[in-house]
């Protein structure tokens, strides 16, 4: 019975439908499921073969987008019962993201945040046009491993730069791993401006994320 439902909510998430993905946890949770296994077993399983379907190109974005919704959705619905049972999910890494100053896309930048937020990871959305010292605050404050700098202009690109430069200053460097993104960026500015690691899409960035966080 306990483990038809979380089979039914990873089903629900492979399907993008977030009302049963939130109908099914509310009955995980009413037929005393523990929540962390309601996340385990049934929300991130779902996440990942998500994630590989989108890999091979038999999802899109907007599959994408409807299943982090639900996992969202799910979550927030879970926070309260973990917090009553003093449990905290098991994060995957703590990151801190944001688009770089001068630049307010936020389209990719909010979705590489909710992959990664769905797929375990403890994100810090700092939102758009984010200062350069505002990427360093936040990796001191939060302790975060990793630093996400999206940028989707080539006029905003050389900011990446600048944040790394900004860590290496801070004497953070050695401690957090940086990874770049956004449409104009690539491998290879990645590796001219030293970053760890660019991921070309979401799904990219939480395999880039999961990679990183392990090291
Ligand atoms: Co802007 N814009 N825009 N724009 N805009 C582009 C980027 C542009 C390519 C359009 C074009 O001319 N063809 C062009 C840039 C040219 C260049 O520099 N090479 C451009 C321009 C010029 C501008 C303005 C300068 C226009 C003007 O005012 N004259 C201006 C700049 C404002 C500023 O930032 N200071 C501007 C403004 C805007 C809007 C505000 C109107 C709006 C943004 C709204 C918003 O985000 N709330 C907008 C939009 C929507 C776009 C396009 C059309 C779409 C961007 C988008 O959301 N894509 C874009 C054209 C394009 O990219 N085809 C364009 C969907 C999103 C899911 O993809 O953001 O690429 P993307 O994110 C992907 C990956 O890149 C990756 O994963 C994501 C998910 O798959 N990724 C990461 C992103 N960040 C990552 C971080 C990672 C890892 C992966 O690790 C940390």
């Amino acid at each position: 019975m306990s483990s038809d439902l979380l089979a039914q909510i990873t089903t629900s998430i492979v399907n993008g439908d977030p009302d049963q993905t939130l109908a099914l946890t509310k009955a995980a949770i009413g037929a005393g499921l523990e929540p962390m296994s309601i996340i385990d077993d049934g929300l991130l399983p779902g996440m990942r073969i998500v994630g590989e379907k989108y890999s091979s190109g038999e999802y899109f974005l907007p599959n994408l987008i409807v299943s982090a919704n639900g996992m969202k959705q799910a979550m927030q619905l879970l926070e309260p019962e973990l917090k009553a049972r003093r449990q905290t999910p098991k994060s995957a890494g703590t990151v801190v993201i944001g688009t770089v100053k001068g630049d307010i896309h936020e389209i990719g930048k909010s979705l590489v945040a909710t992959m990664l937020s769905a797929n375990g990871f403890t994100v810090h959305d700092l939102g758009v046009d984010v200062p350069i010292d505002k990427f360093v605050a936040a990796a001191l404050a939060t302790g975060a491993t990793l630093v996400g700098l999206s940028a989707l202009l080539t006029t905003t690109m050389g900011v990446q730069r600048n944040v790394i430069d900004a860590l290496k200053a801070a004497g953070l460097r050695d401690k957090v791993k940086v990874m770049v993104g956004g449409a104009p960026v690539s491998q290879r500015w990645a590796n001219e401006i030293g970053a760890d690691g660019y991921a070309e899409d979401a799904i990219g960035a939480v395999r880039l994320a999961t990679t990183l966080a392990g090291k």
